[in-house]
């Protein structure tokens, strides 16, 4: 981890950013399914942060050091000594090993800080990169690879007219958190509002939401559609066919896209009203030899009936005296309190997240992969008084492009949003939080152990 300048647009002098080697998002890490690797991670920053800390957050009290990190996969399943626990910071000077064994199906994963109290600064400096996951299975699906498989790490930023980086803060001076954080900059792999030529062929693009808090609605501009091929956590049984791409922070889509009819065209990314890159694509014909199969690899659904525990978990949110959001909380409990999520190793659960808040929670767990079973409205007001779910709408199944594996789930407002965990690999301590990374800084965020059966 070091400190550099980046030149994110040819307009703007040269960024101060924090990075991996010497690059934001860092290097890609491709990995093969079951061959381990060791990585150090050293922390090589500078002693003064150049963001603007809140000492009344939770573990970045005026007695911790200024700089501070941990690295996280976010989604590797690793053991709990690799997971990058966040209270295991250390400062510059220092480093930790970590080892992935990579037991686990091809996926898009990616590396970023975890630091207690400080996550939110060190990944808006740039702590963050990605870390592939492949396999012979995949392999053999003959889907676009090599020049035409491109990762497309999306972030907002803003930017002060000197170039530096902008993070937004409250107006109170010693309390300068702020809720939610979001950039006016679309970048893409580090770069401002960037084109990528391309040939009139198919390509993979491996998208991943890496902004603090915002959410993504993808689009492109010339109503072509994008297939959906996989998740978070890897591929989907079947492509799905789809216009807009809802991504929220921490989640990870998987698309083909077909530019065999657009030659000379230039199509854009787009969110809502923002132009987040374009595509400028070849006039000449090209062979495409890459396919695109009709059945990928298959989900098995994990069935309800398998289930040995629900856990109801309310999401809610403190407000202070004048109505401004406070802090948000995971079944009402801070950070420090004792644990209460304790699943037993190789056993079932459902999480039912009742998001009683007027904010989208992307929910993720470390270590493990899940289903979403369903989503349901209820009544708020009924629940605040006796606890008792009352649904005032029907069940709301998964949607296609979401019935894939996932770790990062939307526990959408005034919603029960039930999924189902199967707690496997190791046992130990582990956290689950939210990825809307201001709320996780600020107490969103829970330690579990997975607890190995006795005998
Ligand atoms: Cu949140």
């Amino acid at each position: 981890m070091n400190e550099f300048t980046s030149k994110v647009h040819r307009d703007l002098p040269a960024t101060r950013m924090w990075g991996f080697e010497a690059a934001s998002p860092g290097p890609t890490i491709e990995a093969r399914s079951g061959e381990g690797l060791l990585v150090e991670w050293v922390n090589n920053l500078p002693a003064k942060h150049f963001m603007p800390i809140d000492h009344n957050l939770h573990g970045a009290e005026a007695d911790k050091p200024e700089v501070r990190s941990i690295v996280h996969v976010h989604g590797a399943k690793v053991p709990p000594e690799s997971d990058g626990y966040p209270e295991n910071w250390y400062v510059p000077g220092k480093s930790a090993t970590y080892y992935y064994p990579n037991g686990q199906d091809p996926a898009l994963l990616w590396y970023h800080d975890h630091a207690m109290g400080i996550n939110r600064l060190n990944i808006y400096a740039g702590l963050f990169g990605l870390f592939i996951v492949r396999d012979k299975v995949e392999d053999a699906l003959n889907l676009p690879r090599g020049a035409y498989e491109i990762p497309l790490v999306v972030f907002d930023r803003s930017f002060r007219q000197d170039g530096q980086l902008d993070y937004p803060v409250s107006g109170i001076a010693d309390a300068p958190w702020v809720p939610e954080a979001f950039g006016e900059a679309m970048m893409v792999n580090g770069k401002l509002f960037p084109y990528l030529d391309v040939e009139p062929r198919k390509y993979r693009f491996r998208l991943l939401n890496a902004s603090n808090g915002r959410f993504y609605h993808f689009s492109l501009s010339n109503g072509q559609h994008f297939k959906q091929i996989g998740t978070d956590q890897g591929l989907l049984p079947a492509p799905v066919d789809i216009e807009t791409l809802l991504v929220a922070p921490g989640e990870r889509v998987d698309v083909v896209v077909d530019f065999t009819g657009q030659r000379g065209e230039r199509i854009l990314l787009k969110s809502d009203t923002f132009e987040i890159m374009q595509f400028r694509v070849g006039r000449d014909r090209v062979s495409d030899s890459s396919s695109l199969p009709g059945s990928l690899r298959p989900v098995p659904k994990t069935l309800e009936s398998s289930a040995i525990r629900t856990r109801r978990i309310p999401i809610i949110e403190n407000k202070a005296k004048n109505g401004d959001s406070m802090m948000m909380l995971l079944n009402g409990m801070h950070w420090d309190m004792p644990v209460t999520e304790n699943p037993t190793l190789d056993t079932t659960e459902i999480w039912e997240l009742v998001n009683t808040t007027e904010d989208s929670h992307p929910i993720h767990l470390h270590l493990v992969r899940f289903q979403l079973l369903d989503r349901r409205v209820f009544n708020e007001y009924v629940y605040y008084r006796t606890r008792e779910l009352r649904y005032t709408g029907p069940v709301e199944p998964p949607e296609p492009f979401e019935a894939g594996w996932k770790d990062t789930i939307r526990a959408h407002s005034l919603m029960v949003t039930r999924i189902i965990v199967r707690f496997e690999g190791y046992a130990g301590r582990y956290v689950w939080h939210c990825h809307l990374l201001e709320h996780e800084d600020n107490e969103m965020m829970r330690p579990y152990d997975v607890v190995a059966p006795r005998g």
